[in-house]
């Protein structure tokens, strides 16, 4: 499988998810207005152009992160990356990987960390960061992981967090998920995935 990724990107939490469940995968990074390694534009991968893509040896081809991350903790032996299925817990941290994509990923940080946005954008995105992490935190004040052991709403979760001072939203005043951050950073998986991509987003 290959994965194709762009440095501290969304695409970190499926890096952080083969690295969890000790998958293979072959790393392939978009670089913008670039063609693939293999001469392809990456819109022939993941048609808006955007990270997470996965590529199969048998020609599957998906992207949308939460499908993305979903296929990789079925990869995974039960119980590592995911809730048994059909369990009521796998049901809600599919619910977490729509939260953080929906409510945070897009609605939040899409508009702080890109170039388009204008002051009024922005300040409405700042605005919006205030329900769901009050929730996430008041969620989280009693639980290691949003549901359960770790899944890969956690690691989806955690590169969300990781952008926090780039887009100059204030961890600080959610010391809960400070210290979740900091737990699931400590974590060797996400440590390794990080490991990985920090030296790239530095070069960038
Ligand atoms: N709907 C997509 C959005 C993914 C997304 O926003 N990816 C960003 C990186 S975090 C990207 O590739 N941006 C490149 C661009 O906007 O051209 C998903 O959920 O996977």
């Amino acid at each position: 499988m290959k994965l194709y990724f762009r440095p501290f990107a969304c695409s970190l939490a499926a890096r952080i998810a083969i690295e969890e469940g000790e998958l293979d995968a072959d790393y392939v990074r978009v670089e913008p207005g670039r063609p693939l390694p293999d001469g392809r534009d990456f819109t022939a991968v993941s048609p808006m152009g955007y990270v997470p893509a996965i590529e199969t040896r048998g020609g599957f081809v998906l992207s949308e992160g939460p499908a993305v991350l979903s296929y990789i903790a079925e990869l995974a032996p039960e119980g590592v990356l995911a809730p048994p299925a059909f369990s009521d817990a796998h049901y809600r941290m599919l619910a977490w990987l729509n939260f953080v994509s929906t409510e945070l990923h897009k609605g939040v940080f899409t508009p702080l960390l890109g170039r388009s946005a204008g002051p009024e954008e922005r300040a409405a995105a700042t605005a919006r960061v205030g329900k769901p992490f009050d929730h996430l935190s008041s969620h989280l004040a009693t639980r290691d992981y949003l549901e359960g052991g770790f899944t890969v709403a956690d690691a989806y979760l955690l590169v969300i967090l990781n952008w926090c001072e780039h887009a100059g939203i204030a961890l600080a005043d959610w010391p809960v998920l400070k210290a979740y951050r900091a737990r699931l950073r400590a974590r060797p998986s996400i440590a390794r995935a990080m490991a990985e991509e920090y030296p790239l987003l530095q070069a960038a």
